[in-house]
């Protein structure tokens, strides 16, 4: 069911500093930013490698607000890693699979992520404390 590791979503404070560390130590090039309200977050993906199922990245994930998913976890545990997002091939079928074997869905239905993928979370204390995201994505 999990084709590849999409993306390792890490949270910082500031999003610019986080970019220029990760594009100075380990040469890493930015592919996209966006804003998603929705999710509250500015964020950036930076290109790591293409593989068979397609490409991984790191995301970095800096909270429009302190009241957010991001800046809650900031609150509490400081930066670091945020959550892990996996690729799937169909995002809905996906979620009712895991959904039947008893996984908490934090999202029932996709929602939009970034560069257009269709994206839902998984619940991270059903999932090992690990906060996990299924990523059904646009681009190949
Ligand atoms: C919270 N918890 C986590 C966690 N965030 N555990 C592991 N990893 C994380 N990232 C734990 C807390 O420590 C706490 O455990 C419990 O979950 C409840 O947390 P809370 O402090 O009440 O925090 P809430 O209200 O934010 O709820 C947590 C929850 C939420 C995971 C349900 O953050 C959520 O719905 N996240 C999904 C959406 C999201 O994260 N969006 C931002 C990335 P204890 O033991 O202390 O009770 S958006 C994104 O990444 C998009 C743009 C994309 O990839 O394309």
């Amino acid at each position: 069911m999990l084709l590849r590791i999409d993306h390792v979503g890490v949270a910082c404070h500031n999003l610019e500093e986080k970019i220029e560390f990760y594009e100075s130590v380990f040469g890493l090039t930015v592919v996209s930013r966006e804003v998603n309200e929705e999710q509250g977050v500015r964020e950036a993906m930076l290109h790591v490698a293409d593989g068979a199922q397609g490409a991984s990245y790191v995301q970095l994930l800096e909270p429009l607000h302190p009241d957010t998913a991001v800046g809650r976890f900031l609150a509490k545990r400081g930066e670091g890693v945020h959550h892990i997002g996996y690729g799937v091939a169909d995002v809905t079928k996906a979620l009712e699979e895991i959904g039947a074997k008893g996984v908490r869905l934090i999202d029932e239905r996709p929602r939009h992520g970034s560069m257009g993928a269709s994206i839902a979370f998984l619940h991270p204390k059903d999932v090992g404390g690990v906060l996990t995201e299924l990523v059904e994505t646009s681009r190949r």
